[in-house]
């Protein structure tokens, strides 16, 4: 592997986490301290691109400064009621995302992996007092290389053993299908004991797997036809990072159940939202679910800004502009290293070839001594998702350095 420099101020840090924190994570050797837009900053004060954005979490840039007035303000305020009183701003929050998608209703929760619980709750309630299956016995279906998180109900559903293995005994009631595959899916919704197929319109950790053009069209048809939810799993693919507001907008196609997450805090608080309309929503009644942090008036009003400045800056316009200057952009280096380049607006993966198997971390490394940070996702592929408010000048540099970083891997 290649060598990275590190300065002795950042290992410090380093140490510090070596130490005394768990070892769940394998980190690029960089220690961030201060982000502005599509910048991040070391300690050392060096300047870097961010091409992974928290994992699509700082879609709207770092720091946007809507975001953080809205933020700053209401914490001086009011930050937490817990959902034992009401609070003057969740009304408001929850009429706002609902006409904003088009639901009746919301359920707010915190993180992404909240959310997925969450709908599938709600799917397994509505298998039982609408669609009429028996008693503990409603099927969730999943997509192979799904990731929607850590618990164990995600990983129960998971195909990659480095998330299940050694973890077990797993979650019952959960079936697999191959992913972007219909007729795989048809076999599976027939069983009359199925309840909801929950699917990521693209798959993001899967290394951004974009299925062909029709299957979301197609998993519409087949829920209906079958009688069962379509749980979108957008809390990655949202919020505009595939240059629509929805992946699921691509294919003009509504789920019965859709998670966000993540950029919908804009990178500040974990947040996330099941959205449904009433007939599976009013399925769960008071007591039954909830949290102490879900819908706290911090979150409410840091949600409604996170939104609003999706549309109000035009992001998604941009990302479906930038996305395609980037994947064009690479293209152009004609890197021999390069076998794929995939993506749709800012949610791209490249595919490294080379006899060196480290080599992805490698070029990682390098990018980041060149100033770019991204981050390889099942060995051999590298995400590049930048904040949505990158602009042409920005791209072009961009890819100049990765163009730089390849030419590094002898
Ligand atoms: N669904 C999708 C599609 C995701 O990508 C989740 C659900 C879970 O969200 P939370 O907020 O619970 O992490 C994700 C998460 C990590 C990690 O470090 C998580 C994600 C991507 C990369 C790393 O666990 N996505």
């Amino acid at each position: 592997m290649t060598n990275s420099v590190v300065s002795a101020n950042a290992a410090s840090y380093l140490a510090l986490e070596e130490q005394y924190g768990a070892h769940n994570y394998h980190p690029l050797p960089v220690v961030l301290e201060r982000g502005e837009g599509v910048y991040l900053y070391d300690v050392d004060g060096k300047q870097y691109f961010d091409f992974l954005s928290g994992y699509s979490a700082v879609n709207q840039g770092h720091c946007h400064p809507v975001i953080i007035e809205a933020l700053q303000k209401q914490a001086s305020k009011l930050t937490l009621t817990s959902r034992a009183f009401h609070n003057n701003l969740l009304g408001e929050y929850e009429k706002y995302i609902t006409e904003y998608f088009g639901y009746d209703k919301v359920l707010p929760m915190n993180t992404g992996v909240e959310g997925g619980e969450t709908a599938i709750k709600l799917a397994r309630r509505w298998g039982y007092n609408v669609k009429g299956i028996p008693e503990n016995k409603a099927k969730i279906i999943f997509a192979e290389g799904n990731f929607w998180g850590r618990t164990l109900a995600a990983i129960s559903s998971s195909t990659d053993p480095s998330s299940f293995k050694g973890f077990g005994p797993y979650m019952p009631g959960f079936g697999l299908v191959p992913y972007n595959d219909l007729t795989a899916l048809e076999t599976a919704l027939k069983e009359d004991e199925v309840a909801a197929f929950m699917v990521e319109p693209i798959q993001g950790e899967a290394g951004v797997v974009i299925p062909d053009d029709g299957y979301l069209k197609g998993v519409r048809k087949l829920c209906d036809q079958y009688k069962v939810l379509f749980i979108a799993d957008e809390i990655q693919t949202g919020l505009a990072r595939t240059g629509k507001m929805l992946a699921c907008d691509h294919e003009n196609v509504k789920p019965d159940i859709l998670i966000l997450g993540k950029a919908l805090s804009g990178g500040t608080l974990p947040i996330s939202a099941v959205l449904a309309n009433n007939e599976i929503m009013m399925q769960i009644k008071p007591g039954e679910h909830g949290s102490t942090y879900g819908g706290n008036p911090l979150a409410c009003a840091v949600a409604i800004k996170s939104l609003e400045v999706l549309k109000s800056e035009k992001m998604a316009e941009n990302a479906e502009k930038m996305g395609e200057r980037l994947r064009l952009g690479l293209t152009n280096l004609k890197s021999p290293y390069i076998t794929t380049i995939r993506g749709k607006g800012l949610l791209n993966a490249i595919v490294i070839k080379h006899e060196n198997p480290d080599a992805s971390w490698d070029l990682c490394l390098h990018l980041k001594d060149l100033g770019l940070l991204a981050k390889p996702t099942h060995g051999d592929k590298i995400r590049f998702a930048p904040p949505l408010i990158i602009n042409e000048k920005q791209i072009d540099k961009a890819v100049e350095i990765i163009g730089a970083g390849l030419k590094l891997l002898s």
